[in-house]
């Protein structure tokens, strides 16, 4: 019989989550954000795939968190399936200040859907909230779009402030669990 390591036994779950967006929207930030718990004015933009550990603790439970994070180029097809494979949620974040961001989400859900099925739960984060005079969207359009597109949860978030970061990451794992228990027990 082989051992569990200690280590892995305090999880509760280990999810898998990947960012969802275009290009700049502010992905990496709010990853970096989560995690680190700083802003980083001078991140530089990823080029590959940075995947981040990190462990939630959310009375009572405690995941470990994979947060995968592409780079925002419009690089579908093989990469996206292999991207999404195996998650068990997804982070959508568009740009307060840019609607041409909002309008492709819809996309993003498809590719994301494709691969994984429509099980994975999926937010939608209005990012840069901090910028409040350049901001294109309102609150009810963010809304709406997640309402129409079947997403648990609309928020508005500012990866500089870290306004609703720990929030918005916290939610969708407990969400996740929340989903996952449900399932076990019908
Ligand atoms: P991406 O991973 O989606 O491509 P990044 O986006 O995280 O690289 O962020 C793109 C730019 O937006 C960065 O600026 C970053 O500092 C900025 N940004 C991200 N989130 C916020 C936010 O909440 N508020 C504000 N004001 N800016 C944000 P640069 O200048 O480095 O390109
Ligand atoms: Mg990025």
């Amino acid at each position: 019989m082989s051992r569990i390591p200690d280590e892995e036994k305090r999880f509760d779950a280990v999810y898998k989550l990947v960012t969802l967006g275009e290009a700049a929207v502010g992905k990496t930030s709010l990853v970096n954000k989560y995690v680190t718990g700083k802003f980083d004015r001078d991140y530089h933009r990823t080029l590959g795939i940075d995947i981040s550990t990190y462990d939630a603790k959310i009375d009572p439970q405690l995941f470990k968190l994979l947060i995968w994070d592409l780079a925002g180029q419009d690089i579908f097809r093989d990469l996206r399936t292999r991207y999404c494979q195996g998650a068990s949620g997804g982070i959508l974040v568009f740009d307060l200040s840019r609607p041409q961001t909002l309008e492709t989400i819809p996309r993003w859900v498809d590719a994301f859907r494709e691969a994984v099925g429509p099980e994975p739960l999926l937010i939608l984060l209005g990012n840069k909230a901090d910028l409040e005079k350049n901001r294109k969207i309102t609150r009810a359009q963010g809304e709406k779009i997640a309402k129409d597109l079947n997403l648990f949860q609309y928020q508005e978030t500012s990866a500089k402030t870290g306004h609703q970061v720990t929030a918005a990451f916290n939610t969708l794992a407990t969400m996740i669990y929340k989903s996952h228990q449900s399932r076990k027990i019908h």
